[in-house]
């Protein structure tokens, strides 16, 4: 850490904070300027508090080199990291869609919403069973019911779920109808209790970005899932919230080389709460793609019109299909594959 001492700074200013520095076990070096003085802490400078520092008499502003997420950044580990899930990679050349429903309605939606998926090309599913809804009265999730429907279908046509936990009493029922990937949702990115659980056991997790959250604050959290063991975590930037609200969400593309550049671990879109529409979710998935995604999670309905949930933006079974051609041209063009 580096503290910037303010212009006439005093001498017992300066030892106080060199005293500070070395209270917590870190060496301190003091570079004396014609005008202002510059206090190099040496040492795990994650042992110190900013704040604490900042608040000390004379000091101007402190700053950390070091990055405060360790495990998931890419100074730490270069190579990308492949996810395996169920023997589908995540995470390397071939890029993957996972598609489905907003939410698990019934037996005959997840049958043919399961058979879609497979024929358009998809090699994993998603779907919802707990539902993370803004209104306390409209359509909640089938709840378990819903997780044995799921799996049921999915199985079926040999596809990996992923769906969402809201709720850690819930994590023991998703291990035993073992849920391929854990989603954690927009809502919950910062409910650390629950990412320090999904953190203990060894299942993918996709993190998705909190609405407001700034990248660092993803990172972090990601950070709280890989300090307790595991280390499968999936990022997924699903639209941020700002003053525009023509569409769901805005779409932050941005964050795709600026994530690939700090950490080693897969990044993939959700075009679907992004734009909010069915029509906005090739342009938002070609954009990902282009930008260099590494999968995405879109919301696929056999009809969407009499969707429970999201109709407004599922694409139907064609759509989706033709989505997928399209999508494997801009994919050869960046040498990946789909
Ligand atoms: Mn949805």
């Amino acid at each position: 850490m580096i503290i910037v001492m303010e212009n006439g700074a005093t001498d017992a200013q300066i030892d106080g904070v060199v005293h500070k520095i070395k209270e917590f076990g870190l060496d301190a070096n003091v570079s004396r300027g014609t005008e202002r003085t510059v206090i190099g802490a040496i040492g795990d400078e994650r042992k110190l508090d900013q704040e604490m520092i900042d608040a000390l008499p004379g000091v101007e502003n402190s700053m950390h080199i070091v990055k405060p997420y360790k495990i998931v950044a890419r100074e730490w580990h270069k190579q990308n990291t492949v996810i395996d899930i169920k023997g589908v990679p995540l995470g390397g050349n071939q890029i993957q869609i996972i598609g489905g429903p907003c939410s698990v309605e019934t037996p005959e939606q997840m049958e043919d919403s399961a058979r879609f998926v497979k024929e358009a090309g998809c090699r994993l599913m998603r779907g919802g069973a707990f539902k993370p809804r803004t209104s306390p009265y409209t359509f909640q999730g089938k709840g378990v019911e819903g997780l044995d429907l799921f799996r049921k279908a999915a199985d079926k046509y040999d596809l990996p779920i992923v769906t969402e936990l809201m709720d850690v009493r819930m994590l023991d029922t998703f291990l035993e109808y073992d849920v391929d990937v854990i989603q954690i949702g927009t809502r919950n990115m910062q409910n650390f209790d629950l990412l320090k659980e999904v953190g203990r056991i060894n299942k993918p997790v996709i993190l998705k970005r909190g609405m407001s959250a700034t990248i660092s604050e993803w990172l972090m959290s990601a950070e709280y899932i890989a300090a307790g063991g595991n280390h499968n975590i999936i990022f997924c930037e699903r639209g941020i919230r700002t003053y525009e609200t023509y569409y769901r969400n805005v779409l932050d593309v941005t964050a795709v080389p600026v994530l690939k550049k700090e950490t080693h671990l897969p990044v993939i879109i959700d075009p679907s709460h992004a734009g909010g529409k069915a029509w906005m979710v090739p342009a938002l998935s070609r954009a990902a793609i282009a930008a260099g995604a590494d999968g995405l999670l879109v919301e696929m309905h056999p009809k969407p019109c009499e969707a429970w949930c999201d109709a407004d933006q599922a694409l139907n079974p064609d759509e989706l299909k033709a989505l997928m051609a399209e999508l494997k041209g801009i994919a050869s063009v960046i040498g990946r594959s789909i």
